[in-house]
């Protein structure tokens, strides 16, 4: 029988990674205190939230009801704003997100800037996913927008083409989380996936959320949402998509290599070095009340992509 293996720390004490930031950026996020309170214009600019209705995919319906829309758009990651979970709220709405371009572009045989107008045209379509971040919590949520593969299509990747890499907006006016002394992240914050998980139906690159376009602080206008990996796979406000030779070292990869690795698959057999990935709080809970599950519940979907890898080495 199985032994279930107990927390070596309790749910209630997982250190969030501000936290454990702190060692360096304990003067930086006060300098970022101070930022914020001068930032000019938070209530100025017009947050662009407006109705972004596509019929629902029903091939993704987890079991669980979505999570209330107010604490999706409430407790958020999203450091550019700040490493607080209410910060995103509080300082994002000032971002511009419009005009906004996404540059499309490297091993393609047509590169191409979209328009964000352009990227609403493809045929959208709501999916209820399953998203779980790495610091053991989750949440369940309707997602509108369309498979990445479908932007490829568009600019015809090369057989070169082995990775693809997402870029952040990098709006340092915009931004008081990119401001501080000592950069918490080395910006602008990158991600990339192989081009295989990139190209598989479930990677969304996503422009809604509860049938609205994304507010600021869930990464407006455009996203990315790859629901079988740990949250910060997912980059938010996208300006540049890059199809690559090369793997490109993810920003989170950078700020400490042997606790993100570059696949980040969810895995509830390998632990964070400093939590355990057993379990997990499916939010407003605040016990660590679920198991989770293996590819965060899409293993029958994607495990065959990871056939023969060992994932505690590639974690
Ligand atoms: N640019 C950018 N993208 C980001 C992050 C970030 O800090 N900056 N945080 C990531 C993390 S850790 C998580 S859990 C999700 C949170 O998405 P949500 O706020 O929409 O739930 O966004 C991811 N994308
Ligand atoms: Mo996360």
């Amino acid at each position: 029988m199985p032994v279930t293996r107990i927390p070596s720390v309790p749910p209630s004490e997982i250190t969030p990674r501000e936290v454990w930031l702190n060692r360096r950026s304990l003067m930086a996020g006060m300098a970022g205190a101070i930022a914020g309170a001068a930032w000019p214009g938070a209530s100025e600019a017009a947050p662009v939230i407006e109705p972004l209705v596509a019929p629902r995919n029903p091939g993704f319906a987890p079991k669980d009801a979505a999570t209330d829309r107010k604490l999706a758009t409430s407790y958020n990651n999203f450091y550019e704003f700040g490493t607080d979970k209410a910060d995103p709220a509080r300082y994002a709405p000032g971002m511009k997100v419009r005009p906004w371009t996404v540059e499309v572009t490297g091993e393609v045989a047509k590169p191409r800037v979209f328009g964000i107008e352009e990227l609403l045209k493809f045929a959208l379509e709501e999916r209820v996913y399953r998203f779980r971040c790495v610091e053991a919590w989750s949440m369940v949520i309707p997602w509108v927008g369309f498979e990445l593969n479908k932007l490829a299509a568009a600019v015809e990747p090369t057989s070169r083409a082995k990775y693809v890499i997402f870029t952040t907006a990098l709006k340092r006016e915009e931004m008081p989380g990119v401001r501080t002394p000592v950069p918490v992240i080395d910006w602008p914050y990158v991600e990339g996936l192989r081009i295989d998980e990139a190209m598989h139906p479930l990677t969304l690159l996503t422009l809604g959320m509860y049938g609205e376009t994304l507010p600021n602080q869930n990464g407006a206008p455009v996203r990315l949402v790859v629901p079988w990996k740990y949250g910060f796979k997912s980059a938010k406000s996208l300006v540049r998509i890059e199809f690559a030779e090369n793997r490109p070292t993810s920003s989170w990869t950078k700020a400490a290599a042997h606790e993100y690795g570059f696949f980040s698959n969810v895995n509830p057999n390998v632990d964070h070095p400093r939590w355990s990935q057993r379990r997990e709080r499916l939010l407003p809970s605040i016990f660590a009340s679920r198991e989770t599950e293996m590819f965060n519940g899409y293993a029958e979907q994607v495990a065959p992509l990871y056939a023969g890898m060992d994932l505690k080495a590639n974690f």
